[in-house]
């Protein structure tokens, strides 16, 4: 649908994923973008062409601090190419957050990308009725949380940061990482006849995103997911460049993988069926998340609920836990809040706004799933070293003390989302 736009200038390291663009050369580009950016563009004295205001239904709190459904102006036009390099650093510097614009290879595909946004946080199209976020499991999540280990994160951070150049969805390391995670994952399910472990395969490159599902109980066709993306990216990335993607998004596979872990070796078994994934292609615009979401929506799939973890490691301020607030669902965010004050009374848990499709819960929002994503810092105070080569666990000061409490909430959130009430209740929905 989109690709990069081939341009040096324009990959600033922590804003390669925010500019998706026509290879095609011109002067003219078509750029989606939210009010503050296009305020910005205007200031600036950007040329702009053929502005179209579209309205956007967001999740964010208001002035008052409430979560709601709000509409947001998009604006589509054509913009100077060369007033982007400029753009990127002041939206940047200024709005401290990633982009909040996209490019388009066309006014149709731009159209079509803010029709998709339009209305998905209000309309919900795909939520299964009688979903309720009750906490009623404790005597389980509290048995299973000690059993989580930033040694096994630690470890599985370095493995996959270390043990490939890159995690590029077209390269050699890309397509190995995924097939080295297959077996991995097919290692910790063995023994259980109710686990399978799968690639997804997307038909326009060779990366292949993987999926451990472990089949509920009593009430299988309800879906909980729980997913982070395995490729990594330092913009302009080929077989041999360096881009280990430690925090972005290694963090996010050994948080998820840590609870798959310990719900397998405890021999867990949820009445919801739970799904982890590891998505191929989240850095070239959410690709592979885009493939299951649209698969799974034109499958009629009932997916109760979608965590996504990318970047759980670097704490870059006193926060413990930072919930995104747009293009996630404001019921779900409270659950999970509820969840970590609960089960983790300690911890600091804020709220930020991405901005735009920051990551892989947009592509399930987009689709009328419902989607959270609790993030490592507050924006701005994220990793500086993603889609770089200085993407390392060193930066995280060597440990996965930061993981451990995302891998706590996610235990937290598959325990008690998969089981549907709190046992042995019968499940009737
Ligand atoms: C990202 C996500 C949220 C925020 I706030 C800031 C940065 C990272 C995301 N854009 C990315 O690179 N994912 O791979
Ligand atoms: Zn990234």
């Amino acid at each position: 649908m989109m690709k990069k736009l081939h341009r040096a200038a324009l990959v600033s390291s922590t804003l390669a994923t925010c500019f998706v663009a026509s290879a095609q050369a011109g002067p003219m580009v078509w750029a989606s973008m939210g009010e503050d950016a296009y305020r910005l563009l205007r200031r600036a004295g950007a040329q702009l062409e053929q502005v179209e205001p579209h309205s956007v239904a967001i999740q964010a709190p208001a002035a008052d601090g409430r979560v709601g459904t709000r509409n947001e102006s998009v604006y589509l036009m054509q913009v100077d190419e060369e007033a982007l390099p400029r753009l990127s650093h002041e939206v940047h510097e200024n709005l401290k957050k990633c982009g909040g614009f996209m490019l388009h290879t066309s006014r149709a595909e731009g159209r079509k990308v803010v029709a998709q946004f339009r209305d998905a946080a209000a309309k919900q199209a795909n939520q299964p009725a009688g979903v309720s976020y009750g906490i009623d499991d404790q005597a389980e999540v509290n048995a299973l949380m000690p059993q989580l280990q930033e040694s096994n994160i630690r470890s599985t951070i370095v493995k996959l940061s270390t043990e490939y150049k890159n995690r590029y969805y077209t390269t050699t390391g890309g397509v190995g990482s995924s097939n080295d995670l297959l077996t991995t994952w097919k290692q910790l399910a063995a023994g259980r006849d109710d686990v399978t472990v799968k690639q997804f395969t997307h038909p326009s490159w060779p990366q292949k995103s993987v999926i451990l599902t472990i089949k509920g109980t009593t009430n299988p066709g309800k879906i909980v997911v729980i997913g982070g993306h395995l490729d990594s990216t330092i913009g302009w990335t080929n077989e041999n460049s360096i881009a280990p993607g430690a925090d972005d998004d290694a963090s996010g596979i050994a948080t998820l993988q840590e609870v798959m872990r310990v719900l397998l070796s405890s021999n867990y078994k949820p009445r919801r069926t739970l799904q982890f994934m590891a998505y191929a292609a989240e850095e070239v615009g959410l690709k592979g998340s885009q493939g299951i979401a649209a698969d799974y929506q034109s499958k009629g799939k009932k997916v109760v609920g979608v965590l996504q973890l990318d970047m759980t490691n670097y704490q870059g301020a006193a926060s413990d836990i930072t919930m995104i607030t747009d293009y996630t669902n404001s019921a779900q965010n409270k659950f999970l809040k509820d969840l970590a004050a609960h089960y983790m009374p300690s911890y600091n848990v804020n709220e930020s706004r991405c901005g735009y499709a920051c990551s892989d819960h947009a592509s399930w929002t987009n689709r009328g799933f419902v989607a959270s994503f609790p993030f490592e810092a507050p924006m701005g105070d994220d990793n500086p070293y993603i889609h770089t080569p200085n993407d390392t666990i060193s930066k995280s000061g060597n440990n996965a003390n930061h993981a451990l409490k995302f891998a706590k909430l996610a235990l937290a959130y598959a325990v008690e989302l998969g089981s549907d009430g709190p046992a042995p209740k019968a499940d009737t929905k």
